[in-house]
């Protein structure tokens, strides 16, 4: 089996990724697994406070936290990572810094009907009144995964059986 690796959740603003993220962590610690989630709060509060939106800015904010997370993975630790990270070259380019099958790649799917409807932060309705430019799915583009490892779709499931979808992926790829 595999020491540690990166589980990359990918996907739009509202989508899931981070109550998803959180709650695999859980499971992870009840089963005695160290590990440690990269998100917007640690890193773009922090590191990444130099970044915007841009696409050369994602690209940068996303090749740091690929940096970072290679580091953890390094130092044994199971990595979870939730970011929007829309451009399938900047994940590509994480998964190919670590080991072969230290990258799972997790797209978390929801259409953007939905997650505009949740809007936890109120940012779509900032975004569709010209607020906020360059907003993930109504002023930028996010490209699907095309081969992701996995794919959750948080339309169409709970946050309990998508939970377990993860846990059983990687239960039957030997990675627990
Ligand atoms: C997308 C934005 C933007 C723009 C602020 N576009 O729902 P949130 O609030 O908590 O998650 C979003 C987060 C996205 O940061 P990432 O580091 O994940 O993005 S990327 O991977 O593309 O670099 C959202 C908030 O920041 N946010 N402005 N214009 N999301």
């Amino acid at each position: 089996g595999h020491k540690s690796y990166i589980l990359w959740f990918t996907g739009l603003s509202g989508s899931g990724k981070s109550t998803i993220a959180n709650l695999v962590e859980k499971k992870l610690h009840e089963m005695g697994i160290s590990t440690y989630i990269l998100d917007g709060d640690n890193l773009r509060e922090g590191i990444n406070q130099d970044l915007g939106f841009s696409s050369e800015d994602r690209k940068e904010n996303l090749r740091r936290i690929g940096e970072i997370a290679k580091l953890f993975v390094d130092g044994g630790i199971v990595t979870l990572a939730t970011f929007i990270s829309p451009y399938a070259s900047d994940r590509e380019k994480v998964r190919k810094k670590v080991r072969q099958g230290e990258f799972i790649e997790i797209y978390v799917k929801c259409s953007l009907e939905e997650c505009e409807n949740r809007d936890p932060k109120g940012l779509y309705k900032k975004a569709r009144q010209g607020e906020i430019s360059n907003f993930t799915g109504v002023s930028a583009p996010y490209e699907e995964p095309e081969n992701p490892e996995i794919i959750i779709e948080t339309n169409q499931k709970s946050v309990g059986e998508c939970v377990q979808q993860i846990i059983n992926y990687l239960k039957h790829n030997g990675y627990l």
